[in-house]
């Protein structure tokens, strides 16, 4: 099983550290989105990673069906979704929330990147505002549980750590003094290889 992907994309980490979690083996094969190839638009035409190759060839794009398989192989008690009930809702809610996360922080570097005298302040400023808005929503929705599914971790614990490691990584900011619940979290992510492991090359 090949996944296509930037080493830097918080959607292809995702995919990487959902494996991880799930002990599923697969290849890396490093495809940058922004170079557009005759290879990316092969994989998936949309021109956007991550795409998974299973070893029948076929190809599996989109995040969050991609993981949804990956969830599939191996020892169903191992699951990273739960099957049912509420376990699974929050597993799945939690990975929204965390996915919010992400939307503004690639929506706000999108916005930096291009040329100075196109840039949007307001856009900047309105997913710094959305950001702000789900980062202290989520410190008061963590429930006390020693996951956020419960006793098990899940799919929303993973997203958690991509979503806080790509804050770091591409909009730093000192938010943890205001949100120490979710701060502490992190430190309990941060421990694990799936998250340790899969930063981007040469940030840590
Ligand atoms: N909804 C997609 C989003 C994937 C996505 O936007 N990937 C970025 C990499 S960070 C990409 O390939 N961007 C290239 C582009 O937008 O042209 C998913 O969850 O897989």
């Amino acid at each position: 099983m090949k996944l296509y992907g930037s080493l830097t994309s918080p959607f292809v980490r995702k995919v990487r550290a959902f494996a991880m979690e799930r002990g599923v083996p697969f290849e890396m094969v490093v495809e940058d989105p922004w170079q557009v190839s005759p290879r990316l638009i092969g994989l998936n035409p949309a021109g956007k990673v991550p795409v998974l190759e299973l070893d029948d060839g076929s190809l599996l794009v989109e995040s969050l069906l991609i993981i949804e398989y990956l969830d599939t192989l191996g020892d169903p008690s191992g699951a990273l979704i739960p099957g049912a009930g509420k376990a699974r809702w929050d597993a799945l809610l939690w990975h929204a929330r965390a996915q919010a996360l992400i939307d503004a922080a690639v929506a706000r570097v999108l916005e930096l990147r291009r040329p100075e005298n196109l840039q949007m302040p307001a856009r900047v400023a309105r997913e710094e505002a959305r950001f702000a808005e789900v980062l202290d929503f989520i410190e008061r929705s963590l429930p006390d549980t020693p996951w956020i599914a419960g006793d098990a971790i899940s799919l929303g614990d993973i997203m958690l750590g991509v979503a806080l490691r790509y804050t770091a990584f591409r909009y730093p900011h000192d938010w943890e003094p205001a949100h120490p619940r979710l701060a502490a979290r992190l430190r309990k992510l941060e421990a694990r290889p799936a998250i340790r492991d899969t930063e981007p090359p040469g940030f840590s």
